[in-house]
């Protein structure tokens, strides 16, 4: 059942027959769609895999934060400002969850914000591009929100129960997050010439790296044929990037601005949207720290971590008076 694969990571996938007894009931649990919870065992491989895909995940909620937190001084409108900073709020809450997942596994969230200052963990590479116009924040919402979801809404169904249930939620606010974006969009779209000249930018810089936060194709992804065996992931990359491509081109189609691709077309015999080449080398030049915006997020973070310690101080001293308070009321 379990056919030998070999990929670039050169991480192959165990036979049956190469398991022990207890990878295998594990296996057995996980093809039976029973979700794995903190304390059942698991092989140590899976433990790691799902702290760095879920802190990566946290990560990528808490530094998305930075591109959009730079247009709510700049929106518009009172009423974009106020939806804007109850989405940006959003995301910060997502990475709570999801570092809370991560814990379950047995790091500590200040090692694993740790890890995210130091370089040593990823987030995800399309939050290295730059804000530019507040085009950017319906760009955003729609292509960025909306790759999310697509991978998102697969991860409900993943084995490991924190990271499925933390899922589930994240999901229902995403798609408002994505409904707004597309929103934005519209108005722009349908506004003056310099609007709309706007949003075509915006959606010109933003649709490639849309597509990349998928990750590096099928053959070129060295943990996809594992985490899909254990189902952290449901699916590949390249399958969930087809489909939001086949999702994405009408709703361009209605806004009337064009997909910055001369090669897509649709495909009658497979059924699907055709398109043009991914430059993986732009993908990997960010993924190794040099966007253009790489270094400035980091910064952001650790400033914003630093000047925010006072306040953990003085929520862990409050916490501790009021047990000494307790103790002596007793
Ligand atoms: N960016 O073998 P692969 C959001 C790395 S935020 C950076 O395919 P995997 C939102 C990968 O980590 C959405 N790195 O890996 C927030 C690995 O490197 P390491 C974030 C990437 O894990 C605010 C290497 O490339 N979503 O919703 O099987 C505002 C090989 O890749 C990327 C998630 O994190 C990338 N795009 O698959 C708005 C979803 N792609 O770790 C919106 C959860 C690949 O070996 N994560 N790499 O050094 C996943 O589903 C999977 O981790 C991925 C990658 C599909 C992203």
């Amino acid at each position: 059942m379990y056919a030998q694969m070999v990929d670039t990571g050169v991480k192959r996938v165990k036979s049956r027959e190469e398991m022990s007894p207890e990878e295998r009931d594990f296996q057995d649990r996980v093809d039976a769609d029973i979700k794995i919870e903190a304390k059942d065992w698991m092989p140590e491989s899976y433990r790691r895999t799902l702290i760095r895909q879920i802190s990566q995940h946290a990560h990528s909620e808490i530094v998305g934060m930075l591109p959009e937190g730079n247009w709510i001084t700049r929106a518009p409108s009172l009423k974009r400002k106020a939806i804007l900073l109850a989405k940006v709020q959003d995301e910060g809450g997502h990475g709570l969850y999801l570092y809370s997942a991560a814990e379950t596994l047995g790091l500590s969230r200040e090692q694993l914000i740790e890890q995210l200052h130091s370089g040593k963990a990823k987030y995800s590479s399309i939050f290295n591009y730059p804000s530019l116009t507040w085009a950017d924040i319906g760009a955003i919402g729609w292509l960025v929100d909306g790759a999310a979801i697509m991978n998102q809404v697969t991860l409900q169904r993943c084995s490991y129960g924190p990271y499925s249930r933390a899922m589930i939620r994240i999901c229902k606010e995403e798609s408002f997050h994505q409904r707004q974006g597309y929103d934005i969009m519209m108005t722009l779209a349908r506004g003056a010439a310099e609007q709309k000249a706007m949003a075509q930018d915006a959606l010109n810089r933003w649709w490639w790296p849309s597509l990349m936060m998928f990750g590096p194709s099928d053959d070129q992804s060295p943990h996809s044929a594992q985490s899909m065996q254990w189902k952290i992931k449901l699916y590949g990359n390249d399958e969930l990037r087809q489909r939001f491509v086949d999702q994405t081109v009408p709703q361009a189609e209605y806004l009337d601005l064009t997909l910055p691709d001369p090669d897509l077309k649709w495909n009658e015999e497979r059924g699907h949207y055709d398109f043009g080449a991914i430059d993986w080398q732009e993908f990997f030049h960010v993924i190794n720290g040099d966007g253009p915006c790489n270094r400035s997020r980091l910064r952001a973070r650790v400033a914003a971590h630093e000047e925010g310690r006072w306040v953990r101080e003085a929520a862990v001293a409050y916490a501790q008076k009021k047990t000494a308070h307790k103790r002596t009321a007793a």
